[in-house]
This record gives C-alpha cells, sequence and structure tokens, in this order.
C-alpha cells in the first residue's frame, strides 16, 4: 500500500495491549508518537482552527489559545493538565478507547476527563465515528477550562452515576450528546457552535450553522431528554442554549421526578418539531431525504 504511511497500522490499536488501571487509565508514551502523527495533529489542528472564527464561541476560542494546545504536535496530556488544573482544576487522562458508562461518570464527577491517546489514521481525516485525541482534546479540552462549563461537565458526571442506578442513563445521554458533543449557543454575534462533536468536525461545523436542512431548536431539557439522536450522521435538530449559566441552572433541579415524568411521555424522533418547541429555524431536512433511518 504505498499511501500508507508509516506506524499507521499502530495508530488506533497502539495501546490495545497497554497496561490499564483500574480506572482505565494507561500511559500515554508520549515520546512513543512518530512524527507522522504529530504532523497528522497540526495539520488537523491548522484546519480545524482556521474555521472557527465567527463560527465557534469567544470563550471557546480563547480557551483553545490559552490552553496552547497548537504547541507542536499531539498534546502531552500531563503538561496540557497541569494547565488546566490551575484554571479549573481539571485533568486529561489517557484511556485507549471508550471507557465503560460508570468509568466515565466517575472520572467526570471527579474532574479529569478521559481522552482517548490514539491519533485517527491518515484516511480517517475527515471522518471517524469513535474519539480519538484530536476530537476528544481539541473538542472537549477548551471549554473544560471555562469555570462554568467546568461546573456542568462534573454536575453531569455525578447526575451519570445517580441515572445509571436509576436505569435512567438513556435520557441523561442525550443531554450530552446535544449540549456537550452537538450543542449551539447563542451570542450577540450570532449563533455560535460549543458542541465537542461539531467542532471537531470540518464539515459538519459549516453544517450544523449553514445549512438548511436541520432544525434549530430553543434548548429545553425535558425536550432534548426525549429526543433520539443517530451516531453516525449530522444531526437533525440542533438545540440552541442562550449561555452555559443556562445550562448550568437546567441542573439544578430533582432529575428523579424529571426521569419519573419522562417514562410516561414517549421519544421523539430526531427530526421531529413537537408543539412547544421554541422553533429559531425550522429546517428542510432536504439533506436526509435520501437517508435511511437508524437512530438510537
Ligand atoms: N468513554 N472515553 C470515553 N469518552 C466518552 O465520551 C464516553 C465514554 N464512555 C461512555 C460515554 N462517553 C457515554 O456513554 C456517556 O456520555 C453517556
Ligand atoms: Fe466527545
Amino acid at each position: 500500500m504505498p499511501n500508507k504511511a508509516p506506524g499507521d497500522e499502530m495508530s488506533k490499536h497502539r495501546y490495545a495491549n497497554a497496561k490499564r488501571a483500574a480506572d482505565y487509565t494507561i500511559d500515554q508514551r508520549w515520546e512513543s508518537y512518530s512524527a507522522e502523527e504529530h504532523d497528522r495533529w497540526d495539520r488537523l489542528f491548522k484546519r480545524q482552527s482556521e474555521l472557527l472564527p465567527g463560527r465557534t464561541c469567544d470563550t471557546f476560542l480563547k480557551s483553545l489559545d490559552g490552553l496552547r494546545l497548537s504547541d507542536g504536535g499531539i498534546p502531552d496530556m500531563d503538561r496540557l493538565s497541569d494547565r488546566l488544573e490551575k484554571r479549573t482544576d481539571w485533568r486529561i487522562v489517557p484511556v485507549a478507547d471508550l471507557v465503560p458508562d460508570e468509568v466515565f461518570f466517575e472520572h467526570l464527577a471527579n474532574k479529569r476527563f478521559p481522552a482517548a491517546a490514539f491519533i485517527r489514521s491518515e484516511d480517517q481525516l475527515d471522518y471517524l465515528q469513535e474519539p480519538d485525541v484530536f476530537h476528544d482534546i481539541f473538542g472537549h479540552a477548551p471549554l473544560l477550562s471555562d469555570p462554568v462549563f467546568s461546573d456542568f461537565m462534573q454536575a453531569y458526571g455525578r447526575g451519570g452515576l445517580r441515572a445509571m442506578k436509576r436505569g435512567n442513563l438513556h435520557f441523561l445521554a442525550r443531554l450530552y450528546w446535544y449540549t456537550v458533543e452537538f450543542g449551539i449557543i447563542r451570542t450577540k454575534e450570532g449563533e455560535r457552535i460549543y458542541g465537542a462533536g461539531i467542532l471537531s468536525s470540518p464539515t459538519e461545523c459549516q453544517f450544523a450553522l449553514d445549512d438548511a436542512s436541520p432544525h434549530r431548536v430553543g434548548f429545553d431539557l425535558e425536550r432534548i431528554m426525549r429526543t433520539r439522536y443517530i451516531i453516525d450522521d449530522f444531526q437533525r435538530t440542533y438545540f440552541i442554549i442562550e449561555s452555559f449559566e443556562d445550562l448550568l441552572a437546567a441542573c439544578y433541579q430533582d432529575f428523579d421526578s424529571l426521569y419519573d415524568k419522562l417514562e410516561g411521555m414517549g421519544d421523539v424522533v430526531p427530526e421531529a418539531i413537537i408543539p412547544g418547541d421554541m422553533v429559531w429555524s425550522r429546517g428542510t431536512q432536504d439533506y436526509f431525504a435520501s437517508k435511511a433511518v437508524g437512530f438510537v
């Protein structure tokens, strides 16, 4: 395979046999990344950061700068964490892959964000479904240095542990999906992206704000928790928050009674507009017309 860079075979599975601690963390072995892998980070970083002005919020842009994620190659998570810790007490801890839900929440509740240590291969530059180091660090680390978002993420971790015990995780997971991963925020200058899943994708960065297909609907916790989502395509509906303070404030309520209520309400499909929605723009859904439905 002439186009395969040396080391590519390794990139996804380089940590497959890594020694894993009880909390699923591994040794990032920063010195073991190849020059080609560091260069791949630099190219992903450059391409993505050039798209961001006018598309993401100032908080994200400032934090991205402040954390110096473009220092040269894939960040060393220990050194990055030292910078982040000074701001909001969070650390980024290396993991090999997706970790079990309970482990994930336990980390968040203790202000540790688990980040995949491998970088996507050259033929997955535009899209891969699972999180890699670029998605996890470029997408998630910046907002962790914002005090309000930091509190939200910690509250989410605590809430996750409780929701699991009740068997209601699917409701709470939708909140994460439609905010932390695919959220849009309204600012004085207009709608801006803050969701990591959008911010780490070159195509969705444009689609989420500019395309006529998706609906854009005001954030409503109950509505979001009823809404199913699609994991392998652009979102049919984006939810817009007014501020991170609002997002955090929505978490200060009794989730147990909310879950009880939701149990009796039925799910909403990803492309629906329902009574009570604060519709900022009703999408044409044209982009999705030819697609098979495969939501979870
Ligand atoms: N593990 N490493 C990692 N990253 C995630 O984003 C993640 C995970 N495990 C579980 C999980 N996310 C989700 O199930 C929760 O958001 C609901
Ligand atoms: Fe993510």
